[in-house]
This record gives structure tokens, C-alpha cells and sequence, in this order.
């Protein structure tokens, strides 16, 4: 069945929001081909994104998505067949107007935070009235088995991960475009993407100190704590030596870049949701800076992920990624770089955990093909 979209996304911080948003929208555009409005808070955020966005304009189309301003008061529209809110932000009361005068009445659902704890399954496609109007909407939650709604996943991007990793050339020129030599190509390349960490100027002080390795630093947060390491500017292109540590200051990347970033990498550091999905489908080790909740509460979620994930790892390197992901997480400035020279001296089992990994969760239906088949099941043409 052919449907149209409206999705919703209120930018709270980071990428991350807007980031999921995006990749989803235009998934559905270019292998769907259907009609998808993205409504957006903050264009500015979405212009990191997708860099030709003029952030000025109320309504533009964009490699084949609407995206429109979401202001407040929110503009007379008929609204799409399916509207997604993402992450819980409120479609705007006059859309829900909307909705209940509609025929056939949209269906309404809740993308929500990925999480691999248990309790998501029992939620997952669960449906709730709204208090006051005929409205229902349904939690949809991303995730890793079969009982939850997938991951994104673009139809050709596993193939063209294989293409850039096993053909040479193509990660080669990908590279030396980004500003790295022939030598520095053979050297292990680890990329960065994280939180403020003050575990961070311990590892990069044991890089320096070690055998050689490129640091490939994104833009922002993680490029900021190194140029205070270095104690002098790195900006965007700064190719900079300390020792044996050569560190690469990243302008911040398309999403594809990013992607072949992650390909390329002999290790990436992750964060969040987005870069924790796709640091999954590079099929190469990687260490989740996990976005800080209050009280903690993010931890138990981060274990929920390691468990599953190291399930069928053998004890030693179980313990050995769960004791770096739990000291990079709990900030411990002196544990994290004993607890990396372990995960470094295990890293060929890791990488082949790693693909082993992306091959069973590639068996799973991707989210936007999941949502568009629960989209499809509960619309209701007769209204
Ligand atoms: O930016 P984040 O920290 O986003 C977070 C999380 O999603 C968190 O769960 C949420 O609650 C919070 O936002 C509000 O990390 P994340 O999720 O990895 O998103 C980053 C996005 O930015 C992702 O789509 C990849 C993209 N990106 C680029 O396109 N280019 C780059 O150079 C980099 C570094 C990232």
C-alpha cells in the first residue's frame, strides 16, 4: 500500500534527534517513493545535516523530502496518512484537530529512544487512546530482536560498506580526500565521537606514548577536549603530532561521510543513538559513550546492550569490552587506559565479533520497512 508521512522532531540537543529524523524521512522517500514531510523545530540543527538547507525557509524540498519549519501557531495543513511523532515531542494540537476530521484517519505513532533493555519488547506496537480525542497512538521502539521494531538501515548500505572496505582503492582515495598520506592510511585508524569524558587525556596521553595511530577527531564536543589536550588550536583540517599519536582535526561530515568514516576505522568511539547504530552496521569494534541521564539511569541501559551483544563472546572477552565501556562511561581516569591496552591486544576477536554481530542483526527487518508494514496494517481505509 502506497502512504504518505508527517514526522515530527523537536531538536532537544545534539544531533541525535533530528539525526534519527532525517535518516528515516529520507529513507522513505528514496526507497519508497512516497510523499514525506519532515516538520522541524530547529533547521539549523538540520542544516549540519544537509549542508544546501537554507535555514531561513518556512517550506524547501530536500533529496526528495519536504521539510518544513514546524512554528507555532502551526499552519492549516491536511495532514498525511501516517504521522510520526519522534521521541515522545507532541505533534501540535491543531494537527490532532486535524487528525479527528480526517477520513480516513491517520495513523498515529510514537518512534521512540532505541534501548535494548528487556521491558521494550512488552511495549513495543502497544496502543494508547488519547485522553480526550478519538485518537490512538502506538509506541513503535527500535531495537534488537524480533519482538521490537529493528533499526534503521538503508537498503544498499551494507553493500556499499563491502565495496568500500574490501576494494582498496575506494577507502584509499575516501581518505587521502580527508588529508591522510599513504603512510598514515596504514597505521590503525581510531575515530572519536563523544561526550565531554575526562577519561579521554589519559587514552590520548597512552596513544602518544605508544605504537603509531591516526585519530580521527569530529567536530565539536570531542575535537574541543583534544585542542584543551594539546593546548593548542585544532581546527577543522589540523593534522597535528604528538609523538607517535598523529591527530586529525574532522570538519563535521555529511551522514554518508560519517558512515565511511565508521568504515574505515579500525575502532570507532560512538555515541548516542544514531552513531551507535551505524557504528554497528561498520561491523568494526567500538566503544558507546552512552548519552547521560540523571541519577544514572543511562547505565542500566548501557549494560542491556552489552549483554546482549557480548552473549556469545567467550568469558575473557566479554569482560574485557564491559570493563572499557563501563570505565569510558563512569569517567575512571585511571582504569579506562589499562582496561584499552587489554580490548587493543584482543582487538582481530573483537573485529570478528563485530561482523558477526552486524550479520545477525541484518536478518532483521529495518525499521523503516517495519514501520511502513504496521502503518499499513493499521490503516483503515473505510475510516
Ligand atoms: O548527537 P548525539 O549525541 O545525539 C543524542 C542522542 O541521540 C541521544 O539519545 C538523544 O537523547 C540526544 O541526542 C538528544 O549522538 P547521535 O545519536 O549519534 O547523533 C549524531 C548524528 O550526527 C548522527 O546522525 C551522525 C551525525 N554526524 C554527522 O552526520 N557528521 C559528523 O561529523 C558527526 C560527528 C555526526
Amino acid at each position: 500500500m502506497r502512504l504518505s508521512w508527517d514526522i515530527f522532531c523537536t531538536v532537544i540537543d545534539n544531533f541525535g534527534d533530528i539525526g534519527v529524523c532525517w535518516r528515516l524521512a529520507r529513507q522513505l522517500a528514496q526507497e519508497r517513493g512516497e510523499p514525506v514531510r519532515l516538520w522541524v523545530d530547529d533547521l539549523a540543527a538540520l542544516g549540519m545535516l544537509q549542508t544546501q538547507l537554507d535555514i531561513n525557509a518556512a517550506t524547501q524540498m530536500r533529496d526528495g523530502v519536504e521539510i518544513r519549519h514546524w512554528t507555532t501557531p502551526f499552519p492549516t495543513v491536511q495532514p498525511y496518512q501516517v504521522v510520526i511523532e519522534a521521541f515522545a515531542c507532541n505533534p501540535p494540537n491543531e494537527l490532532l484537530t486535524a487528525m479527528v476530521a480526517t477520513n480516513p484517519k491517520p495513523v498515529w505513532i510514537n518512534l521512540d529512544y532505541l534501548s535494548a533493555e528487556t521491558w521494550v519488547e512488552g511495549c513495543h506496537a502497544l496502543g494508547s487512546r488519547h485522553p480526550r480525542l478519538p485518537l490512538t497512538h502506538h509506541f513503535f521502539f527500535p531495537g534488537f530482536t524480533a519482538a521490537t521494531g529493528g533499526l534503521l538501515r538503508e537498503a544498499n548500505l551494507l553493500s556499499e560498506r563491502d565495496t568500500f572496505q574490501t576494494q582498496g582503492t575506494v577507502r584509499t582515495s575516501w581518505l587521502a580526500k580527508l588529508g591522510l598520506s599513504a603512510a598514515e592510511q596504514t597505521r590503525p585508524l581510531v575515530s572519536l565521537f563523544c561526550y565531554d569524558n575526562p577519561a579521554l587525556p589519559g587514552l590520548l596521553h597512552h596513544w602518544a606514548s605508544g605504537a603509531p595511530l591516526c585519530l580521527l577527531v569530529t567536530h565539536g564536543k570531542a575535537s574541543r577536549q583534544v585542542e584543551a589536550w594539546l593546548g593548542e588550536p585544532f581546527l577543522p583540517g589540523n593534522r597535528l603530532q604528538r609523538s607517535q599519536l598523529t591527530l586529525f582535526a574532522l570538519p563535521f561530515l555529511s551522514q554518508p561521510d560519517y558512515d565511511r568514516l565508521l568504515w574505515a576505522c579500525d575502532f570507532n568511539f560512538i555515541r548516542g543513538e544514531d552513531s551507535f547504530v551505524r557504528a554497528q552496521w561498520a561491523a568494526r569494534p567500538m566503544a558507546w559513550h552512552i548519552y547521560p541521564q540523571e541519577e544514572e539511569a543511562h547505565l542500566p541501559k548501557l549494560d542491556a546492550f552489552l549483554v546482549r551483544y557480548l552473549e556469545s563472546l567467550p568469558d575473557a572477552q566479554r569482560s574485557t569490552l564491559t570493563a572499557f565501556w563501563h570505565s569510558w562511561n563512569q569517567y575512571d581516569t585511571i582504569d579506562t587506559v589499562a582496561h584499552w591496552q587489554v580490548l587493543w591486544s584482543q582487538r582481530d576477536e573483537l573485529a570478528t565479533h563485530s561482523q558477526r554481530w552486524c550479520k545477525a542483526l541484518a536478518q532483521q527487518a529495518s525499521l523503516m520497512q517495519q514501520l511502513a508494514d504496521f502503518a499499513t496494517a493499521k490503516f483503515d481505509p473505510s475510516g
